[in-house]
């Protein structure tokens, strides 16, 4: 039998001497939280979790009922162990406090608790995205300010991925790996070792519907793998999906390559891309790197970026590294 998750974590931590194993404890309760996310969204209209909770969040998003009960679920699975001296959600206007009554530990968790959320009540995949930074020393009460690491920073970053099976993948910094959920069983167990994005790839994901308001060297990249084997096109034809759950693409280009873009557009002058970075763009880009992919906003590495807001959007450009490159070029003017 393959291992858990767990002792796939532990066993990675024994290789680092100063380990406490307060990583490990944190990383048990996010999985505890990503397996009652899947229970409610496997349950779906049986427990009466789809439809909208009738608020908006603080970024203006009508918000889904569940989006709201993933949020709860995440901050209560996380709130109690003593691992955390702080969270921050999509779902939350500020950062949320450890409550007085449990210890607090060195960690900060930023987390996206259900991605393409509107894509839950049709029934398609849906994910939840985490990404862990330490805490500055000496420092027992976190503000915003402290949140706002780059991606670099990050020590651990990982998804939950709730599709026809549930899975979560993740990386230490020390490539990715993948675990399936076996419900019977109760457990992840790793079925997905070493995930490594292919160089190359024909497949790219970018919602069409936005051409419009496109900058140039994203409208050229998408005009030329339209026209693919044809005159002022590529050397090869290309196919595209465009799912509108980021877990679902990065899961996609993970597993047989291909490039996803959110890329800057005109439809909301000012808001600077549509995907956040603490909660999306920057976990996301830590895994898409650590199996050997590419990751930019066009401009710049994702991971370089110095946050200046806990809710900052940035354009996303990810996957295949050959295909990204060519797209920065692009923005680069090469
Ligand atoms: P969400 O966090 O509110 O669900 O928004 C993020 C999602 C991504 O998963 C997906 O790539 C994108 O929004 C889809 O956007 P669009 O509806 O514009 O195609
Ligand atoms: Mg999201």
């Amino acid at each position: 039998m393959s291992k858990n998750l767990i002792q796939f974590i532990i066993e990675e931590q024994r290789a680092i001497p100063s380990a406490s194993g307060d990583f490990t404890g944190l990383l048990s309760d996010i999985v505890s939280a990503c397996k009652q996310i899947a229970h409610d969204v496997n349950k779906g209209a049986l427990i009466g979790v789809l439809g909208s909770a009738g608020s908006e969040n603080v970024q203006g998003e009508t918000q889904k009922k569940l989006d709201v009960i993933t949020n709860e679920v995440f901050l209560k699975a996380n709130e109690w162990g003593g691992h955390l001296a702080a969270m921050a959600s999509e779902e939350m206007d500020d950062i949320y406090h450890i409550p007085a009554r449990y210890p607090k530990g060195k960690y900060l968790l930023t987390f996206d608790p259900l991605d393409g959320s509107s894509n839950i009540d049709v029934n398609i995949s849906v994910g939840t995205i985490f990404s862990i930074l330490r805490c500055k020393d000496g420092v027992t009460n976190p503000t915003a300010e402290d949140f706002l690491q780059p991606g670099t920073k990050q020590v651990c970053a990982g998804y939950a991925l709730y599709g026809p099976a549930t899975m979560m993948v993740l990386t230490t910094g020390h490539g990715v790996n993948g675990f399936t959920l076996d419900r019977d069983v109760g457990d992840f167990f790793l079925t997905h070792p070493n995930m490594v994005i292919p160089e190359d790839t024909a497949e790219f994901a970018i919602n069409v519907s936005n051409q419009r308001f496109w900058e140039a060297p994203v409208q050229r990249y998408v005009d030329e793998c339209l026209k693919g084997k044809t005159p002022g096109g590529r050397e090869k034809n290309f196919n595209m999906r465009w799912v509108a759950s980021m877990v679902a693409e990065v899961h996609r280009i993970l597993t047989r390559g291909g490039i996803f873009m959110y890329p800057l557009d005109t439809k909301e002058p000012g808001k600077g891309g549509k995907l956040r970075l603490l909660y999306e763009a920057n976990p996301m880009s830590f895994i898409v790197e650590q199996a050997g992919g590419m990751s930019t906003t066009g401009r710049e590495r994702i991971m370089d970026l110095k946050p200046t807001g806990l809710h900052q959007r940035v354009p996303v450009i990810l996957g295949s590294k050959n295909e990204v490159e060519r797209v920065t070029g692009y923005h680069k003017g090469l």
